[in-house]
């Protein structure tokens, strides 16, 4: 079996990975890594505080190198969501950064530190870890690497679990795509314990033998300085490239820079028209887009040497097989950029199950055949043009794939709140934005929106919280009792 990371392997001397001033090349990382590794292995499962440094991404390569499932954790998860991923996934260790203190959930836990990692700007060297400790034994295509937790219509969200062939899958799929190769510098500055910034932005790098430089957080002072100071690719969400679109006709440096890029890719949700022209306008480049899902991974891209085309999502990757379904169940043959139907895929990046959940595993699939749930046509070239999705409990915000039905308990919880209704609106900035329609317990004197804000945050996360209250007599239902959502809008 080849290694997952070959560059690893062979200990290259070249950068790895940069977050700030911080920096590990192969080499450094075959060494902190594989150390950590050996501290890890045998554990049944690894929950990794995924802030947005050196040491998550440490964590996440110690795992895999020693076989250990890893599961991604939200620094900013509330206690309710927390303590659901905890229980549910059952990990035996917790790696985190030295200093960083952990919520009771996973305080609980065995810690592994992950040591002072990463040579500072001026050469100083970390003095932690020693090494080598490779190398590992590769480890069985099918056996899990990550359990990433997604959001559903309703009730917690589910683990999915990642089989190590389904990140090489992917990964491989995508260096034909992109034409990514080992020269590549990536910047991005998306979160580490989801799909995006976590398998694509960093362990794809890493298998490509290229570097990341991770922004922390995102500005487009921060892309500005990267582009100009040799990376070449850009990751990003649409509400990225919206701010990026908003600040280059004032921003001739910002420009520059994306003019220069090898490759701008946007993906979790749909880049506006709007904000792909733009761009274009201002910078000669055009965003590609990329389509995929936590528990698929990519299925479709505008590839690097194809026809980029706003509005759609690009071609299959190689190794998918994606159909459109139409509501009886029956394939669409038609490539007629007109036909509508559900986008379902086979291939050997899709993840394996819902961890500890049978049933919702089962419901996923169809003859083998994986209902994403989202909506689509073809154009008559193969272009896969996404309409919408079939659930509208499900929100996209900012990237994030967001349950109403988990918001709506959670509000439903506060003392203030009689009745509650969420859904998605379009958001210019967002794509789309959470908003809450609350009938207040007591009408004289209902909570604040903060406060139902605060609540959220607290309990689930910053991303879920509302951004918008709408305070209503009663909520609109059919004659069974069941709220129309619809109807909320009119
Ligand atoms: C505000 N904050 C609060 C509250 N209000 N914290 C607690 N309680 C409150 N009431 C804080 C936030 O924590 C944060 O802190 C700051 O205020 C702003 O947060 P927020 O409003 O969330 O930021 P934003 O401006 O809305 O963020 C936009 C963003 C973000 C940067 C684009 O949405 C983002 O990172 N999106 C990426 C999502 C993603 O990676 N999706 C991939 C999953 P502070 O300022 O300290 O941060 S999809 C996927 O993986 C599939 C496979 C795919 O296809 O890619
Ligand atoms: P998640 O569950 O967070 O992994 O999000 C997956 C969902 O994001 C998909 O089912 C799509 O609805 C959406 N998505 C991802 N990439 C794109 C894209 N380029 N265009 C439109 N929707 C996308």
């Amino acid at each position: 079996m080849s290694p997952l990371f070959p560059a690893l392997a062979a200990r290259a001397e070249r950068p790895a990975l940069r977050f700030g001033d911080r920096t590990l090349t192969h080499a450094e990382l075959a060494d902190a890594a594989g150390s950590l590794a050996v501290r890890v292995a045998g554990a049944r499962r690894i929950a990794v505080w995924a802030t947005p440094t050196l040491g998550t991404a440490v964590g996440v390569v110690a795992g895999l190198l020693a076989g250990v499932p890893v599961v991604p954790v939200n620094p900013r998860s509330g206690a309710r969501e927390l303590a659901h991923i905890v229980s549910d996934s059952a990990p035996s260790l917790v790696v985190a950064e030295p200093g960083v203190v952990l919520p009771p959930a996973l305080a609980a836990l065995d810690r592994v530190d992950t040591g002072a990692v990463g040579t500072g700007a001026d050469g100083t060297p970390a003095t932690e870890p020693s090494g080598p400790a490779l190398p590992f034994p590769e480890h069985a295509p099918q056996s899990p690497a990550l359990i990433v937790y997604t959001s559903g219509t309703t009730g917690p969200p589910k683990g999915a679990v990642l089989p190590r062939r389904a990140l090489t899958a992917t990964l491989d799929a995508l260096e034909d795509a992109w034409q990514w190769t080992a020269d590549d510098v990536l910047v991005h500055a998306l979160p580490l314990f989801h799909v995006h910034g976590l398998i694509l932005g960093i362990l794809g790098p890493l298998r490509r033998g290229g570097s990341v430089r991770h922004l922390g957080r995102f500005d487009t002072g921060g892309v500005t300085r990267a582009l100009s100071s040799g990376a070449t690719m850009l990751f990003g969400v649409p509400t990225m490239y919206h701010r990026i679109a908003e600040a280059l006709p004032s921003d001739p440096a910002l420009a520059e820079a994306l003019s220069g890029a090898r490759l701008l890719v946007s993906g979790s949700a749909a880049l506006p028209v709007h904000d792909h022209r733009r761009i274009a306008a201002a910078t000669g480049r055009r965003v590609i887009e990329r389509y995929g899902m936590t528990e698929t991974l990519m299925n479709t891209s505008v590839r690097a040497d194809g026809e980029p085309r706003a509005g759609t999502v690009g071609v299959p990757l190689r190794g998918v097989a994606l159909r459109l379904v139409d509501e009886s169940g029956d394939t669409i043959e038609a490539f007629d950029g007109e036909t509508v139907g559900e986008i379902q895929i086979r291939g050997a990046n899709l993840f394996t199950e819902y961890l500890n959940r049978p049933d919702a595993t089962e419901a996923a699939f169809t003859d083998g055949w994986f209902r994403t749930g989202d909506m689509a046509i073809r154009d008559p070239d193969g272009y896969v043009r996404i309409v919408g999705r079939k659930a509208t409990d499900l929100i996209k915000s900012g990237g994030y794939k967001i349950g109403a039905g988990e918001i709506e308990n959670v509000l439903l919880e506060h003392p203030g709140v009689r009745e509650a209704a969420v859904t998605g609106e379009p958001d210019p900035d967002l794509g789309e934005r959470i908003v809450a329609w609350i009938v207040p317990a007591h009408a004289e004197a209902p909570p604040s929106a903060e406060e139902l804000a605060d609540h959220v945050a607290a309990q689930l996360a910053a991303h879920k919280r509302p951004r918008t209250v709408r305070y209503l007599d009663a909520l609109p239902r059919n004659e069974m009792g069941k709220i129309m959502k619809r109807a909320l809008h009119d």
